[in-house]
């Protein structure tokens, strides 16, 4: 194992769930942390919980320009990142692709896919300057089987099993390490976000069945992180034990 005590951290969708429970885990583990997400006051909020070494970024992924900017702006005692956890992410409906909402894809795509590219495209080539450096992507179970009416959804996170295994290749010689943690089912604001804040909707989804938490998932990370220099791990499909596969759970009901 590997101490990651003031290597600087910076994460995505850091103001809820899996990003925040990676904020929690590798402040303990003594990071120093970047927190980006659009939610300003839910992020100084957990900045000034985790102390000094925390500091907040308002950004909205989808914006290149804004990404660029920011990143080209950090303050340095945090200028030089060490590792990107490329987490922001969302899913909006549940539709069959016939009767799709455009919006609702260009929200996803925009966000899931051409958000961590940007900020990959940013990053990455500090990480390869300075010999160290680690990317780590949210898949998911859903990037791995197509589940109905999850089409565009699933179709970001296979794109972003596919983008994981791309930048490794690119990387293959330089000591930067990629990873794709791919989970099933987490209890975040996930289902909230997809169904625009219908809680007896989004609950239906954890229904009967105990889903992983967000510091299951957070943990893992840190352990991919941790691992020996010489040691990437590529990729981890982690599911609740109650489900095994995007549409076979065990449901007690
Ligand atoms: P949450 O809804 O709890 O968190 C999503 C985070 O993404 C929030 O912090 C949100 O912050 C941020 N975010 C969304 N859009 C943007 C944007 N445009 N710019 C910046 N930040 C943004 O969901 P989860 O924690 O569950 O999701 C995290 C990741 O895990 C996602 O990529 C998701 O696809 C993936 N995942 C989730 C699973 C689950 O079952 N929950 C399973 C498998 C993967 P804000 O709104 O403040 O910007
Ligand atoms: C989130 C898991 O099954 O709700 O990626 O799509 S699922």
């Amino acid at each position: 194992m590997i101490s990651i005590q003031n290597q600087t951290v910076l994460i995505t969708g850091a103001s809820s769930g899996i990003g925040e429970a990676c904020a929690r885990v590798f402040a303990q583990a003594g990071a120093k942390l970047i927190l980006v997400a659009r939610r300003q006051e839910r992020l100084e909020e957990l900045a000034k919980e985790l102390g000094n070494s925390s500091y907040p970024l308002v950004l909205d992924v989808r914006s290149r320009t804004s990404v660029e900017s920011a990143l080209s702006n950090l303050p340095e005692p945090v200028s030089a990142i060490d590792i990107l956890i490329n987490n922001a992410g969302l899913s909006r409906g549940l539709n069959k692709l016939q009767d799709g909402d455009f919006q609702d894809w260009e929200e996803m795509i925009d966000t899931n896919i051409k958000g961590l590219l940007y900020l990959t495209r940013s990053v990455v080539p500090g990480m390869i300057s300075r010999g160290r450096g680690h990317v780590v992507f949210l898949g998911s179970t859903a990037g791995h089987q197509t589940y109905p009416n999850g089409n565009v959804y699933c179709a970001t996170k296979a794109a972003v099993r596919v983008i994981s295994e791309g930048l490794k290749q690119d990387l293959l010689g330089t000591p930067v390490r990629v990873s794709s943690v791919d989970p099933g089912l987490v209890e975040t604001e996930f289902s909230q976000v997809r169904f625009r804040g219908d809680s007896d909707r989004a609950k239906t989804v954890y229904q009967g069945l105990t889903p992983l938490t967000p510091m299951d998932v957070a943990e893992v990370i840190l352990f991919c992180a941790t691992r020996p220099l010489h040691v990437n791990i590529s990729e981890v499909l982690l599911m609740p034990n109650d489900q095994a596969g995007s549409m076979l759970f065990n449901r007690q009901t």
